[in-house]
């Protein structure tokens, strides 16, 4: 500051040359460059405190604000390299997913064989109906023995569909459980073996679910007895059908046509769509109930979890099954994603982790209706992040990784939205167990204190620090996060996909595997040791370990773009039908 004062006391005039006594020394010379540095130091205490102030009051921004110079240097968001990576295997770590579902199999087949479902604490199995079961963890189950290359084991299996399944059986099964896992389990083996005793078995299934479908709608009842044919509204549910069971039928009865020639499947699941493409309101978001006399949505919850999810995934798969030719699936897929991402999508206000928040329908106190954003969201959406970047990439058909070129319209937004919910559904898993809840709420900007404390991640699990946790605390050793991780590895090759996958397969390990065999899920992810439910869903072995084997596995191994997966995890290949009006 002196040199400063000093300078401006003494002014040199122009014409002046100043003596030799004026020239500065050197230190006089460190002097005057301090003005500089100390205008730079001055700037970027301001520019930290303006960005701090800027992300304290609204981090959301900050981070859009820098995002693109982000993308820039990754070229596409959750792509590291551009470079093309040939999807090797990574054997250590797909031999030990094996090694997982062998030791899931050997203590159902040993308590439990040919029963509906397993419970490895009791050691025991049941059915999920008095007069017996028809075989949901074992056909559920076939196809994943066969990809793993478990020769044994799938001969065991298949014999037991051939000499013990059968599904003349007098009890009550829901039409959509049925058909995902038990008829879908027989088509995938079919497609996987041409064992034709798989087509014999899933035409006597299918023909027996068939009675539900006939309502004045064409949408079918949500149950039926198989024994007796006969349909069984959901009295319960004021007979009313959930769109997720509804529209989640369509790949299996398709692929069933395809095989059999006979036409009344593929009808019947056309008709479905059809009703739905007519009653889905604008815009197209369609709600979780649907009036099966009527064939219209009733108001009801609008989400992508339960009872909502799968219809969103089936319109796209549907698309692709037929090998993109029905661009009536792919509208309405596109119609409901520009949808969900203006009223669905949201960021966190910290952290900025897009979640998919529902929407409640309320009547207000002079009876309007309106609707509330809830900002919550089922593990079951997990699911979307994978199945977003696979529309995006049109059925992985794009360069591996995709070239940013690749996508035009609005596909670099649902490839973005897909990664950021894969980002988000991991985060999910940062707990005490490394497992992710059934449902995470999320922050919002002005939530109460105590939300804010529980939360400071930004997101929260209700009721988790209860001494009896709420159901959301759960993790039932459910697939979608891992299915979406697999997805996100075929389009790119990105090795960080393969290790969120890893880390959540560890966590399985360390936390739900029972010693003496079998899976169970954990009452509260947040506590360890967990506590553990006496139930192994059957999805563990027809979905979580065969996503994370094809995770691990090379490419070449069911690829995406010559086969479609159904909602359990099944693989039928995509069809060309002749002589059949598309779906336009
Ligand atoms: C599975 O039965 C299917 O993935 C279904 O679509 C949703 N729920 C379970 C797995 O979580």
């Amino acid at each position: 500051m002196e040199g400063i004062r000093e300078r401006k006391a003494r002014p040199v005039s122009e014409h002046e040359q100043p003596p030799e006594d004026n020239v500065p020394s050197q230190h006089a010379r460190a002097q005057t460059g301090w003005p500089v540095s100390r205008l730079l130091y001055t700037l970027v205490l301001l520019l930290s405190t303006v960005l701090y102030l800027f992300w304290k009051t609204n981090p959301g921004a900050l981070i859009r604000l820098i995002e693109p110079w982000y993308d820039l240097s990754e070229q596409l968001p959750g792509v590291s390299s551009p470079e093309y990576a040939f999807l090797g295997a990574d054997e250590v770590r797909r031999d030990a997913v094996v090694d997982a579902f062998k030791h899931a199999w050997f203590a159902y087949e040993r308590d439990a064989m040919g029963d509906d479902e397993y419970h490895p604490l009791s050691h025991k199995g049941s059915n999920l109906t008095d007069a017996g079961g028809i075989g949901y963890t074992v056909v559920d189950s076939l196809d994943t023995m066969i990809i793993m290359g478990l020769d044994e084991e799938y001969r065991r299996a298949r014999s037991w569909v051939d000499t013990k399944l059968t599904f003349e059986v007098d009890g009550i099964f829901n039409v959509f459980e049925t058909t995902i896992r038990v008829l879908g389990g027989l088509l995938s083996a079919y497609h996987l073996t041409h064992d034709s005793l798989y087509i014999d078995r899933a035409k006597d299934l299918a023909d027996r679910l068939m009675v539900a479908f006939s309502t004045p709608s064409g949408l079918p009842v949500a149950m039926v007895n198989l024994g007796t044919r006969t349909p069984i509204p959901d009295t319960g549910n004021q007979n009313l059908v959930s769109t997720a069971e509804v529209a989640t039928l369509q790949l299996e009865l398709r692929y069933l046509t395809e095989l059999t020639d006979d036409d009344s499947y593929w009808r019947a699941a056309e008709k479905v769509m059809q009703v739905i493409r007519k009653a889905v309101p604008v815009p197209p978001l369609a709600a979780i109930y649907m009036d099966p006399q009527q064939g219209t949505f009733v108001t009801s919850p609008i989400r992508l979890g339960s009872r909502g999810d799968s219809y969103y995934e089936y319109l796209l798969k549907q698309y692709l099954q037929t090998g993109r030719v029905e661009t009536g699936y792919r509208e309405m897929y596109d119609g409901a994603m520009d949808a969900i991402h203006e009223h669905l999508v949201q960021r966190t206000p910290h952290t900025n982790f897009l979640y998919t928040a529902e929407l409640m329908p309320e009547r207000t106190q002079t009876h309007q209706m309106q609707w509330r954003l809830v900002p919550k969201q089922d593990h079951l959406v997990c699911f979307l992040g994978g199945s977003l970047m696979l529309g995006a990439t049109d059925g992985g058909h794009f360069s591996v990784p995709p070239r940013a070129e690749e996508f035009v319209g609005t596909a670099r937004r649902d490839w973005t939205t897909g990664y950021e919910l894969i980002k988000t559904c991991m985060e999910t898993h940062r707990t005490h167990t490394g497992l992710s809840p059934e449902i995470a709420h999320f922050r919002t900007k002005n939530d109460p204190q105590a939300i804010a404390d529980l939360a400071p991640n930004d997101w929260y699990i209700k009721g988790s620090r209860q001494p009896t946790a709420a159901l959301d605390a759960r993790y039932i050793l459910r697939p979608e996060t891992v299915e979406s991780l697999f997805i996100a590895f075929r389009l790119t090759g990105d090795s960080r996909y393969r290790d969120w996958g890893w880390q959540i397969f560890q966590s399985i390990e360390k936390h739900c595997k029972v010693p003496t065999g079998g899976y169970a899920g954990v009452t509260n992810v947040d506590i360890v040791p967990p506590e553990l439910e006496d139930k192994m869903e059957t999805f563990m072995m027809s979905e979580t370990l065969k996503y994370l084997y094809l995770l691990f596995s090379d490419s070449s191994i069911l690829p995406l773009t010559e086969n479609v997966f159904n909602t359990e995890a099944h693989p039928f290949p995509i069809i060309r039908p002749t002589g059949r009006t598309a779906f336009t």
